[in-house]
């Protein structure tokens, strides 16, 4: 075939090493899940987390823009406390609360997203006395592990730039 018997330039490898950096990039981003529909990113108060006190309010973020809150339900042992109607701006969802009591609370979601799908589900947590210091411990400890994945990939790729760069310096002289 004509084109593997074509030689390699240098500054196509530079190239072919530049798209596969940012591909390689591109792909650690927090890119939106693989299914069409939208669905809940994060809460606060978080799945299956314990609060101290029940917040004031309650957030929804979801993985595309909110186009309508159907209901939004927050109960504990003491029954709904939603305080008035949901609203939401862009991806998020906020519920004011009444205050509550200690116990187990389930917020429940119906909410449209901007692609006209139904977006429900759960959200778990319980009020009560937070045991030990682990309050927001492993969240702090995956963030920082992410952030040096990345800083690695970024250091392997300029290391990969940096030799092809080079390569190509080698070559050039050789030619001249
Ligand atoms: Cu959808």
């Amino acid at each position: 075939m004509h084109a593997y018997a074509r030689p390699v330039s240098s500054s196509r490898l530079v190239r072919w090493v530049a798209v596969a950096l940012v591909a390689a990039l591109l792909g650690l981003l927090p890119a939106p899940p693989a299914s069409a529909h939208d669905e809940l990113v994060s809460s606060d108060p978080a799945e299956s987390s314990v609060v101290e006190t029940l917040p004031s309010r309650a957030t929804l973020t979801l993985s595309g823009k909110v186009r309508k809150v159907r209901s939004v339900t927050v109960t504990g042992p003491d029954g709904d406390v939603a305080n008035g109607k949901a609203t939401f701006r862009d991806d998020e969802v906020r519920q004011n609360l009444w205050s509550g009591p200690d116990g187990e609370y389930v917020l429940a979601y119906d909410v449209v997203s901007a692609d006209g799908h139904q977006v429900t589900g759960e959200v778990h947590f319980e009020v009560g006395p937070v045991s030990g210091p682990t309050d927001s411990g492993p969240r702090a400890t995956v963030e920082q592990d992410a952030g040096g994945g990345q800083r690695g990939i970024l250091l392997v790729g300029v290391v990969l730039l940096a030799g092809a760069g080079g390569l190509v310096a080698l070559r050039r002289r050789r030619l001249g």
